[in-house]
């Protein structure tokens, strides 16, 4: 794998970039505060406050260069990493940390793992476990937008696993025919859970798949803002123009453990993660800003210490709220419930009355 990797030494020169100063610092923000909460929500389950953590660190350039070049109303249609593609949209640090506890406050009642967390308001779709459901989700969004007249594109997130899925093929082969307003955005970072990219195919690169289905594909240094921002731009002008979806394959790397589940050590070295570690997207971007005269050493660490403030108050808040009212299981499978369900439901009441069942 070492020799896919871009030479830590040949560092790229600059990009140019459309983005002015004050954008790209208010990016690298995002950047620092999807970390800051990333590392406490692999402390928090360590600690048995939550029950599940799965963690971004590494990943964070290419999430919210991906998500800071598309619009408000375009479909966000994400795996269970996308903390920062959330952030970048604008979905409140609070309800992401209700969700991770699953308390009355969280907005998907608890029913779902911790990082599946999904916001209607903010056009960003729960996601499904099983890997790469949520390619042909997005293919399916970005038709339905169209005959309804929006001038919008979906961007399903995967990673480099989901690539060798049934939907992978059927999302993209269906999207190439009827030229679906998609940007399928790969995160390549190296590993499927104990599974190496070299083994996940024999194709030299993942944004070479979508030759066979007659549209473009790109590989992006996944750990440069300012390259992948660039690279999703073009992808939804393409698509809003109509000339059909583009593959973005986003190099970059998983530095945490696959989940609170995993132990990267049973089959990874720590070369490849310190190799990997000289390639740091917030480091990246803030070594540029400071080699262009527009972010001190100063203000950078006052963003790390106003991220941890934030994280640290959010989640004080958050712990206290009550876990959801157990009698809300029963809740919205049915508009009119069947007599066997009601029943059921009256029973449960019983149960928890006599402390049989214990909230
Ligand atoms: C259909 C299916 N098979 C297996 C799994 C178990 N599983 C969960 S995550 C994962 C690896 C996915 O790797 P990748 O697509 O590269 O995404 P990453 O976790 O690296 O972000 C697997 C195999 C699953 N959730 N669904
Ligand atoms: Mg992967």
């Amino acid at each position: 794998m070492a020799s896919s990797l871009p030479s830590p030494s040949a560092a790229p020169p600059v990009a140019a970039t459309d983005l002015p100063p004050e954008e790209l610092r208010k990016a690298l923000r995002v950047m620092v505060l999807a970390r800051t909460l990333d590392e406490r929500g692999i402390n928090l389950q360590r600690q048995g406050r939550i029950g599940f953590y799965a963690p971004m660190e590494g990943q964070e350039a290419a999430q919210v260069g991906c998500a800071w070049a598309l619009s408000s109303k375009d479909w966000l249609v994400p795996a269970y990493r996308e903390l920062a593609v959330a952030l970048t949209r604008g979905v409140p640090l609070r309800q992401l940390v209700d969700q991770l506890y699953g308390s009355r406050a969280d907005l998907t009642k608890g029913r779902q793992m911790p990082n599946h967390y999904g916001f209607a308001q903010y056009r960003f779709v729960t996601p499904s476990s099983p890997i790469g459901t949520q390619i042909v989700q997005a293919v399916g969004l970005a038709l339905a937008s169209r005959y309804k007249g929006e001038h919008v594109v979906a961007v399903p997130f995967f990673g480099d696993g989901a690539t060798s899925s049934n939907d992978f093929h059927a999302g993209l082969n269906f999207a190439g025919v009827y030229r679906a307003p998609v940007v399928f955005f790969c995160q390549n970072n190296q590993w499927a859970i104990s599974l190496p990219r070299a083994k996940q195919t024999r194709s030299a690169t993942l944004a070479m798949k979508a030759d066979a289905y007659g549209f473009p594909g790109v590989q992006v240094d996944g750990n440069d803002f300012r390259a992948v921002y660039r690279a999703v731009r073009e992808a939804r002008e393409r698509a809003l123009k109509g000339e059909g979806p583009t593959l973005v394959e986003a190099v970059t790397y998983r530095m945490g453990p696959h989940s609170t589940s995993d132990d990267p050590g049973r089959y990874r070295s720590n070369e490849e993660l310190a190799q990997w570690k000289r390639r740091d997207p917030i480091e990246r971007l803030r070594l540029q800003l400071a080699q262009e005269g527009h972010l001190t050493e100063a203000e950078f660490e006052q963003m790390q210490e106003e991220a941890r403030a934030e994280v640290a108050r959010t989640i004080r808040e958050a712990e206290v709220e009550p876990p959801p009212d157990p009698e809300s299981l029963f809740d919205d499978v049915y508009r009119v419930p069947p007599p066997s369900l009601v029943e059921e439901r009256e029973e449960f009441r019983d149960l928890l009355r006599e402390g049989v069942i214990k909230p």
